[in-house]
């Protein structure tokens, strides 16, 4: 059942994305969701929007914010990352919708600005959103994300063609597959933004138990490569989050980013992502 959300007039002007409420569920409390639009003056957490290009990032991205981010359907839209923000149930939440990407192993610009953020930026909860009609080739990137990251909420959305195409998604075994979350949405609608949201403050009090599917073990002369390479990581660039995903890169001769350590540019990557999330 889609319902509008009541949005109290003084929330924000931009507003114009209805969203759906679950009525009387009090855990979701979505009534009280308070779009911040730009206006996110600190926040207690952030919330990273990623996923394949056109599987309606920006679209929750609005429903989310009520910024009025592009939506297109054509690849590249969002070059560089919008950011907005929420608050509810007394906490605020900044969000960044991330460029479109196919894999977290890509070189191409705007997946670098995806890679870089989910990696380095460090955000309290990544939210990847995929296609429904399209699940097969966009757990590709959930899997990647699992791998650096279980603070991972994912969004199954268009909901709404999959059921047009007949498509059944068993939502439960997914998210036991997965071992995080999944919430099905329809965004354009509305339809799962609630349950969205209740997914995300859950996520970030660290109510929600993950058990994210990783890969299978490295072989122990991998692993212990792995992790002395972490370590002389780690030492020479202070802070860096990931340092084991990098080391694992370094070891398959991956040329971006060796040149990224050889230069010293990993440790500026670092810098900027959390001075981002600081301002
Ligand atoms: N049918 C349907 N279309 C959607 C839904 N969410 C987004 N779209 C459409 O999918 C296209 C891509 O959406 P957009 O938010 O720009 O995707 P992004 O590239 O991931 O940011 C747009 O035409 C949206 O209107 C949905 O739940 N159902
Ligand atoms: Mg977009």
């Amino acid at each position: 059942m889609t319902v509008d959300l009541p949005i109290p007039s003084a929330v924000s002007p931009l507003a114009e994305t209805p969203a759906a409420s679950c009525g009387s569920c009090t855990l979701h409390n979505a009534a009280n969701l308070k779009r911040l639009g730009l206006h996110v003056d600190g926040c207690d957490a952030v919330v990273a929007l990623a996923g394949n290009p056109n599987t309606g990032k920006s679209t929750v991205f609005n429903a989310l914010t009520g910024l009025r981010q592009h939506v297109g359907n054509w690849p590249g839209t969002t070059v560089s990352r919008a950011e907005g923000g929420f608050s509810l149930g007394g906490s605020a939440y900044k969000v960044v919708d991330l460029p479109g990407t196919y894999s977290l192993l890509s070189n191409s610009r705007d997946e670098d600005v995806a890679r870089d953020f989910l990696l380095f930026g460090d955000p309290d909860v990544t939210v990847v959103v995929v296609d429904a009609t399209r699940l097969e080739r966009n757990l590709n990137l959930v899997l990647q994300v699992l791998q650096v990251t279980g603070r991972v909420v994912v969004a199954l959305n268009l909901m709404d063609e999959a059921r047009r195409h007949g498509i059944e998604v068993d939502v439960r075994h997914l998210s036991r597959e997965l071992g995080v979350p999944v919430v099905p949405m329809a965004a354009r609608r509305g339809e799962g933004v609630p349950e969205l949201l209740g997914r995300i403050a859950d996520m970030t009090s660290g109510e929600t138990r993950v058990r994210p599917r990783r890969q299978q073990a490295l072989a122990p002369v991998v692993a212990r490569a792995v992790d002395e390479l972490a370590g002389q990581l780690s030492a020479e660039f202070p802070g860096l989050a990931n340092a084991r995903w990098v080391a694992l890169r370094l070891l398959e001769g991956d040329a971006g980013t060796e040149r990224a350590v050889r230069d010293g540019s990993l440790g500026d990557l670092a810098r900027q992502q959390t001075a981002r999330i600081a301002s």
